[in-house]
Formats: C-alpha cells, sequence, structure tokens
C-alpha cells in the first residue's frame, strides 16, 4: 500500500494538540499526518560527534516519526549557514544581510547527501515523497542518484522571489536545476509559483505551458500555487477549552477596559516587528485621544538565536520598545507589553479571542499562520479587526482584512485607527468571509489536494492542469 513519507528538516510534532510549538511548519504537518499511516523524517535536533545515519523510530503525538542526528559541522553549515544566513534571507528579499559562504554549500549538499541515504532504505515501491521547504531542495536529485524512482514532490513554505533577486545567489541555476528532479513543485501563492516561471523562462531559457509544466535542462516538471491554511477543526477545539477561557479572563482582567492591539511571531526580521513598534509610535503619535485607550501587546518567541541577524533585531526592538515606552507610558498604562516567550496552542487561542486587533504586518512571508489562527480564534458576534501585510501570502486568501504596506508606518496607523472605529456590523461581515475560507481552505485540503496532484501525475505528466487549490476541489 503507498504510505505518504514526509521529509523536512525538524521533526518536532507536538506531544498533544493542546501544547503548540513556535513554527508554522510543525504544526501544519504534524496536522496532516496525524491518523494517518504515514511517515515523518527528518533531522532529531540532537547532535553527535560522528554522523552514523542511524533512524530513531518513534510515535508522537499520532505521528511515526523517523529521526536521525547529525554533526555539530552539519548544524554550523547547513542550518545555520546555508538555510538560516545564505536561503531564508534571500527569499525573504534580504540580498544585504544574505551571506554566501562555500562552507555553507558545501555543508547543505552534504546533509543533503545524508538525509537521502538515510530515508532511502525507508521508502516502499509504492511510496509518495512529500519534502518540506527550503532546507532540503537538492534532495531529490539525491534520491534519484541513489535509483529512487517514487513520485517526489516539494513544498516551498517561504516566498519564491522576484528573478533578479534569485539570481544574487552564487551558483543559483544548480540549485534551480536540482528542483526539475521533484515531480511536483508546490508554493504557497500564484504570485511564487509566476515569479519560479519567470526565473525558468528568463533565466535558465526554459519554457512553463499554461497547464503549469516548465522545461529546462531537458528536463521537465509540473508547478502549482497550494496556500496552506491551519487546522481549523483542531483550533475551534482550542478555543473552547478552559486553558483559552482561562487566558481570556486573565487578560481581559489586565485590560482595565482598554483595546488590545496583537502581535504574535516568531522572532525574525522578515516579520516587520521592528516598522510593527513604530508604525504604533506613529499612531500613539497621530492621535493623542487614543493614549491610554488601547495598548500593543507583542509576543515574539525566541528563534534561530546562534544567528547574527536574530541577535541584531533582537536587540534594536528592545531598544525600540523600551522607547516607546519611555516617551509614552503612565503611572498605570504600558503602551507596548513586549514578551518574549511562547504559550501553549490553547493559551494562544485565549489571547487572540482577547485582542481588538491582530496586527499582522511581515514585510516578506511565505502564508503566515498566525493571520488565520487570530481570524479563527474570534468571537462571531464581536469579531476583531484583521490588520494584514500585502506582501504575506495569506492577503491573496483573506481580502476582507485591512489590508496594508508594511513599509508605511502612516498606512498602519490609520488602519489601526480604522480597526477601532469598525462598527460591529461590517466586523462580522468581514470576518465571516475569512472564517469561511479558513474552514474550507484548511490543513487537510492543503495536505490533499497536494497529494492527489502528485499521485494524479502519471509517468507522462499528463495529470491534472495548473493544480491550484480551487481547480483541485471543484474536480
Ligand atoms: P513561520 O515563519 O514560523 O512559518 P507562521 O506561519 O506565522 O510563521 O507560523 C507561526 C506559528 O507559530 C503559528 O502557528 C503560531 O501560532 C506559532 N507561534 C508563533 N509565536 C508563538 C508564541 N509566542 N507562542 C506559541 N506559538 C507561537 C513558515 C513560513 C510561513 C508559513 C508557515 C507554514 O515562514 O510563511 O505560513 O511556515 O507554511
Amino acid at each position: 500500500m503507498s504510505r505518504l513519507i514526509v521529509i523536512s528538516n525538524r521533526v518536532n510534532p507536538p506531544a498533544d494538540t493542546g501544547v503548540g510549538t513556535a513554527g508554522g511548519l510543525a504544526m501544519a504537518l504534524s496536522a496532516a499526518l496525524r491518523d494517518g499511516d504515514g511517515v515523518w523524517f527528518g533531522w532529531s535536533g540532537q547532535t553527535v560527534d560522528t554522523f552514523t545515519g542511524q533512524l530513531s523510530m518513534q510515535k508522537i503525538g499520532g505521528v511515526t516519526v523517523a529521526l536521525m542526528d547529525l554533526e555539530e559541522q552539519d548544524l554550523q553549515e547547513y542550518y545555520n549557514g546555508f538555510a538560516n544566513k545564505t536561503l531564508w534571507p534571500l527569499l525573504h528579499y534580504r540580498t544585504d544581510i544574505a551571506q554566501f559562504e562555500r562552507s555553507f554549500e558545501g555543508g547543505y549538499e552534504r546533509v543533503n547527501r545524508r538525509f537521502a541515504d538515510t530515508v532511502a532504505p525507508l521508502i516502499g515501491a509504492d511510496d509518495v515523497i512529500w519534502v518540506q521547504d527550503y532546507h532540503l531542495i537538492p534532495l531529490a536529485r539525491e534520491l534519484r542518484r541513489r535509483g529512487v524512482t517514487n513520485r517526489i514532490g516539494f513544498f516551498l513554505h517561504v516566498p519564491w522571489p522576484a528573478r533578479r533577486v534569485f539570481e544574487t545567489l552564487p551558483r543559483h541555476a544548480e540549485l534551480v536545476q536540482a528542483m526539475f528532479d521533484y515531480d511536483l513543485l508546490g508554493f504557497q501563492t500564484e504570485d511564487c509559483m509566476e515569479a519560479f516561471a519567470d526565473y525558468v523562462t528568463g533565466s535558465a531559457h526554459g519554457s512553463v505551458n499554461g497547464a503549469g509544466e516548465a522545461r529546462a535542462w531537458n528536463k521537465r516538471t509540473r508547478l502549482g500555487a497550494f496556500p496552506i491554511g491551519i487546522d481549523a477543526a483542531d483550533f475551534a477545539r482550542a478555543v473552547k477549552s478552559s486553558t483559552a477561557r482561562d487566558a481570556w479572563s486573565r487578560i481581559r482582567e489586565s485590560m482595565a477596559g482598554r483595546k488590545m492591539i496583537l502581535g504574535v511571531d516568531r522572532l525574525d526580521y522578515s516579520k516587520g516587528l521592528e516598522e510593527r513598534f513604530l508604525a504604533y509610535e506613529q499612531f500613539l503619535h497621530d492621535h493623542p485621544d487614543q493614549q491610554e485607550k488601547v495598548f500593543l501587546l507583542q509576543v515574539a518567541t525566541h528563534s534561530r538565536d546562534a544567528v547574527e541577524a536574530y541577535q541584531d533585531i533582537r536587540e534594536r526592538l528592545e531598544s525600540v520598545s523600551g522607547r516607546i515606552n519611555g516617551a509614552y507610558a503612565t503611572m498605570d498604562w504600558v503602551p507596548l507589553r513586549y514578551v518574549n516567550r511562547s504559550y501553549r496552542r490553547d493559551e494562544l487561542a485565549g489571547i487572540y479571542r482577547a485582542a481588538h486587533i491582530g496586527l499582522v504586518t511581515p514585510l516578506r512571508d511565505g502564508m503566515n499562520l498566525v493571520a488565520k489562527e487570530f481570524v479563527a480564534a474570534q468571537d462571531p458576534d464581536d469579531p476583531g479587526v484583521l490588520i494584514l501585510s500585502e506582501f504575506a501570502g495569506a492577503a491573496a486568501q483573506m481580502s476582507q482584512a485591512l489590508i496594508i504596506n508594511p513599509f508605511s508606518r502612516e498606512e498602519v496607523a490609520d488602519a489601526i485607527r480604522q480597526a477601532l472605529a469598525m462598527p460591529r456590523k461590517e466586523r462580522c461581515e468581514r470576518w465571516r468571509a475569512m472564517m469561511d475560507g479558513i474552514e474550507r481552505d484548511d490543513v487537510g485540503a492543503w495536505r490533499d489536494s497536494f497529494v492527489r496532484a502528485l499521485s494524479g501525475l502519471s509517468a507522462a505528466n499528463d495529470g491534472p492542469l495548473r493544480p491550484t487549490l480551487a481547480s483541485l476541489q471543484s474536480a
């Protein structure tokens, strides 16, 4: 029988559905594999002196996982290096901080070979393989070299940037050429898929036809847009839990009648946190009458602390938040509550529900699941308002949010004002439309549409045309 084998850098399903881990990918994949017959393979998060390729099989939170350890050098060159110092900034348009070092590239190739060596013996004849994200772009090439002929799909959780931005990566063509060893390449949005198609035609001198079939280097693959969703049913349960209710009461009590603007993010420069703080400061400056009537709660979990750019953004945020509070706080009002910790998923649901505004302002984001969780947590009869960056993939689906340009402080400040004044009827209408989409296009729909598209591709590549979520659902 055909199984789904998911491969990602980290394998960290939450131990139970109530406890969240920071990271959209972990939440989405465990939801996608729970109760299924699949296997989730990847790095354990542990390092050993010498790589052995030994697998540890476990069942965590209803998901069968297969874990391998890596060496410290792998962690430095592959994970902290090529993945998080080179590719992550580049794919988020931060060419100014992307670092290009040959040792990073060497480590990235080595670890991809290690993934291939270790997982290849697990793969049965009919298994369908689904590789996740930018850490493992060359994995299909390595598996093909080891004789794996199964269907292999790839999903990119982060943006694919404009062609000339991607071309700043040394040896960019080699990386894209390796992507043609996948049968299906999935992107979060049509925009990202089109940016990739532009690279294929403009840089690789290949072609992409109207059916999403891309050809270059005498190979072909299929492109599709598969916007990821949240586990809407699980989230609805979390919202109703007693933990969520307790968190809601606790925060409501601390609000003392003020309105709460909420941000929840991994502490990452792509999330636009500094710009968000400055926009909020602009709002306080522009609307003195609103001072002491609102506050911003920013929950930002530390992330990738070993990478310098993350230490820099952390320091800047500490300084900007301190300055804003110093300038505006009064004896009994702190305008900006800046919290560096992670909350359980059900606690987070209660916090979202207590907020009047969800402020989601990334400078670039593949999708952004916080936007969807915020909406899913609201009270249908009195929902909060979502303010959403036009540069989050989620904006393509959530047009009823207040869509803003996160680079403009004034625009964000105006949107906060508009959200605070929005009549309940309008809030309800906007919320209903977004919630319908979240329930329909949930993480299960994402998984099914991708796997169906991948399984449906015949060897002759005459599978479904341009497999977007919408076309698959109507099929
Ligand atoms: P991330 O960049 O991690 O994911 P996002 O999609 O917003 O971003 O997911 C964050 C997840 O972490 C959410 O589920 C959120 O609840 C959780 N989280 C964040 N801060 C938390 C905290 N303080 N406490 C508890 N939980 C917290 C990457 C891409 C995104 C893409 C996802 C999925 O960068 O663009 O949406 O993968 O594809």
